[in-house]
């Protein structure tokens, strides 16, 4: 066990801080073995400070005091108390401001946390978000602290040739021979969160972007010289970005100079500093031969995501970190909408829901459970969550749906306007829409406030002599950790009727008629009821997922085919296909339990046959109706999950369609199959796709054929979408040629880090026997590093959370090796180290054999000597 229980922070203990600094003179000596940092920061007591302390107390953890003074005095000994995480100063002036000059020194290579300022390759960087600043210098670290910063950075010239911090670069020259310095300046007050500096031997991809009102804006891109020629994508898309929020929400750029580094190690994609985002180098680089078509998405979204916090996050910042989804969630729903604005909005839309519903919504009915705005937490970290990003994102999108594009955006001009240079509250947020649109949200905040996924339970009566159909909707929501009750949440429900003929049917609601209509879901049971129905419609519920809910509804086979041919809601199309597979593959699991012989059900066959053989303008939209549920998702949907019959069931479904559809996927391989690498335009890259699903669905047949067509397009693909799909497939069955494949593939791409992530990542998720034996020969391999997270995400990530069948192994040892990976990692890296102990947070869903293996290993991590606050937080709450 730990010395001592971690502290847990409460909301409800929320003050305002008691000083203010308003500059802040950060002069770096950088050196990576011993870092000298002096600070001089002009505090003033806060006047909105409800204490009377004398004493000003200062956060800082891992770092060697030098010298402190206060207007030029240097302090005694006795003058302050210094512990593990805080420096109290006794007695500082209270009627004026004042000068703190603190001296200390840091160890940047010794940093393994990835945490303030430490060593990547060969180059210095920082990540501070969310209190990495405290392991630069001492700081009130608080995002409710913002002030102004000039930066000195001095080194060795050739070491390290560029040195970066925020803002704009004011001045520089040489110390001696050896040795430079350069001085940069912030004109805009932020929280310390936003403060980064990075020093190396970078070069510089430069372009520009002319502003809405005309100014010109230098963008630069810093990566390794070996990377240049992989930085087109990420500054077009910078350029998209910043033309899209001009356009979308009026925002413009207000710095001089954009600038963007790709790093090696991070914890997590990108930081959105203050004009110096700090990236890891998977959102950043990408050439066709090396990046994928979803790599060339993601890489868009996230450099658009950064981009946008420059207003949604450091123009106006949270007030504390309960407050995340402020800057998140919001943040989130722009990065979607410009991504929808950019591709296809029916393929975006579908990929959001399907990793929503896939994980966060594990996420909340599991024991880490919390709302958008969680209420405590042990460590800040571990609340970068799909609840707070993903749900988050969700929740800013009904108010989009219930205000109307329209008020949504005069909702946001107020909260532009009103909080510009302030550290607010997501009340701030919902209060500025509801004043722009004179709307009550009183109820809509439970969204914020309540854990869990609410769940709708409808019921729909054909009222033939009246002509009436009523639709009764049952809205509930399971207890969560620290919440047994919940109060009925107000939910926007999309509806559309079907006639026979697939047509749309008009709904009377309220005596008026229109095709689709927007039902506020509000008490706890509900009845609408729709007029001049001469025949009983098919139902369209919950269109464009218009609420993060489950839908628990009645529906038929066959309503469910007709839906797939007719809706012209493309979510919910989409939706109907999926829905049908899981009925069918849910009968097979009951099969398989009760040692039944399997069969497919031709009405199945019939739909996917339709899909193969209507003409679709969005390949990627087809392509997508083609895949099957994943199985996790199906996971999410068995009350014991048994990943066994899971895995069993869903191949049975994709072989058979495989085999009894055969032309039909060949054809379509054979139409669309074409070489046109590095053409990414929407059309190329929907005819990759649905001709590599197609692949997908063949080699399930394992013949000689289809197993030489997979390793025909691996070896003459000139572009990694297609040859990684092909690498999939093989690595994912009995292909007599894996091995050369895995291999020829390794030795291609050895220099490329990012492209070997996926070389491991591929290998970790085959769902093949012995899959365990390649992770555990893999940890061994030379390219394997424990210290590089893409590497750990790759390999040991890859497996826990994307491996069913060879994770859960029923002897446990997926188990085992991940609590072993666990604790090596807490010790290095404590917020990666968390992140993996997901992969054992779940064991109440499974059986009882597993359940206690599962918890064996949790209880093995919880009692380990040394754990660090995060992984803590996240085993102990996990077994709770
Ligand atoms: N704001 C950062 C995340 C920081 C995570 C700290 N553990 C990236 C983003 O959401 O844009
Ligand atoms: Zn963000």
């Amino acid at each position: 066990m730990r010395d001592a229980s971690p502290q847990t922070v409460y909301l409800k203990d929320y003050t305002p801080p008691e000083y203010l600094i308003e500059t802040v003179e950060l002069n770096f000596d950088l050196d990576e073995q011993l870092t000298i940092v002096r600070s001089s920061l002009s505090l003033q007591r806060n006047p909105q400070s409800k204490h009377q302390n004398l004493a000003l107390s200062l956060m800082g953890e891992e770092l060697q005091l030098i010298s402190l003074a206060i207007d030029g005095v240097s302090l005694d000994e006795d003058e302050y108390t210094l512990d593990k995480e805080s420096l109290l100063i006794h007695k500082v002036p209270q009627d004026r401001a004042f000068q703190l000059k603190i001296e200390n020194s840091i160890s940047p290579a010794a940093n393994t946390a990835l945490e303030g300022l430490y060593l990547s390759s060969q180059m210095l960087c920082t990540q501070c978000e969310a209190q990495g600043f405290r392991k630069i210098t001492w700081f009130l670290d608080r995002p409710d602290v913002m002030s102004r910063y000039k930066v000195t950075l001095s080194a060795a010239k050739d070491k390290y040739p560029v040195l970066l911090s925020n803002g704009n670069k004011i001045a520089g020259g040489d110390i001696d021979q050896n040795r430079h310095w350069v001085t940069w300046e912030d004109p805009f007050a932020k929280p310390s969160y936003l403060f980064a500096l990075v020093a190396g031997q970078l070069e510089a991809v430069s372009d520009e972007f002319v502003t809405h009102s005309g100014r010109r804006i230098e963008l630069q891109i810093f990566v390794e010289s070996h990377n240049v020629d992989k930085c087109a994508h990420a500054m077009q898309s910078l350029k998209n970005a910043m033309r899209w929020d001009e356009e979308t929400y009026g925002l413009e750029y207000d710095l001089d100079l954009y600038m963007i580094v790709a790093v090696d190690h991070f914890n997590m994609g990108a930081m959105e500093n203050k004009g110096l985002n700090i990236f890891n180098t998977k959102f950043v680089l990408a050439r066709p031969d090396t990046a994928t078509d979803s790599d060339y998405e993601y890489i868009e979204g996230v450099i658009g995501h950064e981009y946008f916090h420059n207003w949604t996050g450091n123009r106006i910042t949270c007030r504390d970190w309960f407050q995340l989804s402020l800057k998140e969630g919001f943040t989130v729903f722009r990065d979607q909408q410009f991504s929808a604005d950019r591709s296809s909005k029916a393929v975006k839309r579908i990929a959001d829901v399907n990793a929503l519903r896939t994980r966060q919504f594990a996420e909340d009915a599991g024991p880490l459970a919390h709302p958008v705005r969680p209420e405590a937490y042990i460590e800040i970290n571990n609340f970068y969550t799909l609840t707070v990003y993903e749900k988050g994102a969700e929740v800013v999108r009904m108010l989009h749906t219930l205000l109307g594009p329209e008020g949504f955006r005069k909702g946001c001009d107020l909260y532009f306007a009103r909080h510009d240079g302030q550290a607010v509250t997501c009340e701030d947020f919902v209060n500025a829409l509801e004043t722009a649109n004179q709307a009550d949200f009183s109820q809509f905040w439970l969204w914020y406030s309540q854990a869990g996924t609410p769940v709708l339970d409808v019921t729909e009566h054909y009222d033939a002599a009246n002509q009436q159909l009523h639709l009764t909707i049952k809205q509930s929501c399971p207890a969560t950790p620290g919440q047994a009750q919940k109060a009925p949440f107000h939910i926007p429900v999309k509806l559309g009727l079907l006639s026979d003929d697939g047509s749309a049917a008009p709904i009377w609601f309220n005596q008026q008629s229109s095709n689709e209509i927007t039902l506020h879901v509000t008490a706890a049971e509900q009845t609408f009821s729709f007029a001049n129905l001469a025949q009983a419609p098919v139902v369209s519920l919950l269109r464009g997922f218009s609420a993060p809910v489950i839908l628990k509804m009645e529906r038929s086979l066959e309503d469910l085919a007709f839906l797939l041919r007719h809706d012209s809601d493309t979510f919910n199309r989409w939706e109907a296909g999926q829905q049908l597979a899981i009925k069918v593959i849910f009968e097979l699991i009951k099969n398989l339990q009760n040692q039944q012989a399997l069969q497919l059900t031709p009405l199945l066959v019939d739909a996917w046959r339709n899909i193969l053989q209507d003409k679709f303008s969005d390949l990627s939209y087809q392509a997508m109706l083609l895949s099957l549920p994943e199985e996790s998702y199906l996971a999410g949907l068995m009350e014991v999950i048994d990943v066994d019959a899971i895995h069993e069931a869903r191949e049975f479904v994709r072989i058979s369609l495989a085999k009894q559809l055969q032309t039909e996927f060949q054809r379509l391989y054979t139409l669309y199959h074409r070489d046109e690498s590095g053409n990414f335009q929407a059309d190329a890259i929907g005819r990759r796709r649905l001709k590599n699903i197609c692949l997908n669905y063949l080699i399930s047949l394992e013949t000689p054929e289809n197993y030489e067509l997979a390793e025909r397009q691996f070896y003459s693909a000139g572009n990694m979408t297609d040859q990684m799909a092909a690498l999939a497939t093989i690595a994912n069955s009995r292909h007599p040629a894996k091995a050369r494949s895995l291999d020829s593939f390794y030795h291609q791409w050895r220099r490329e880090a990012l492209v070997i992530d996926k070389w491991f990542a591929l290998q970790a998720t085959s769902s093949m026997p012995n899959t365990f034996a390649t992770v555990q020969s893999l940890m061994r391999h030379h390219a394997f590093d424990i210290k590089t997270p893409n590497r750990v995400r790759a390999l040991i990530g890859a497996f826990s959370q994307s491996n069913p069948v060879n994770f859960h192994a029923k002897n446990g040892e997926g188990y085992a090796f991940l609590a072993d990976q666990v604790l090596v990692l807490n010790d290095l890296n404590p917020q990666i180290a968390s992140r993996m102990v997901t992969g054992l947070a779940q064991w109440r869903r499974y059986d009882e054999e597993r359940q206690i293996l599962m918890k064996q290993q949790l209880q093995r991590i919880v009692s380990y000597a040394h754990l660090s606050k995060d992984v803590y937080e996240i085993a102990s709450k996990s077994l709770a």
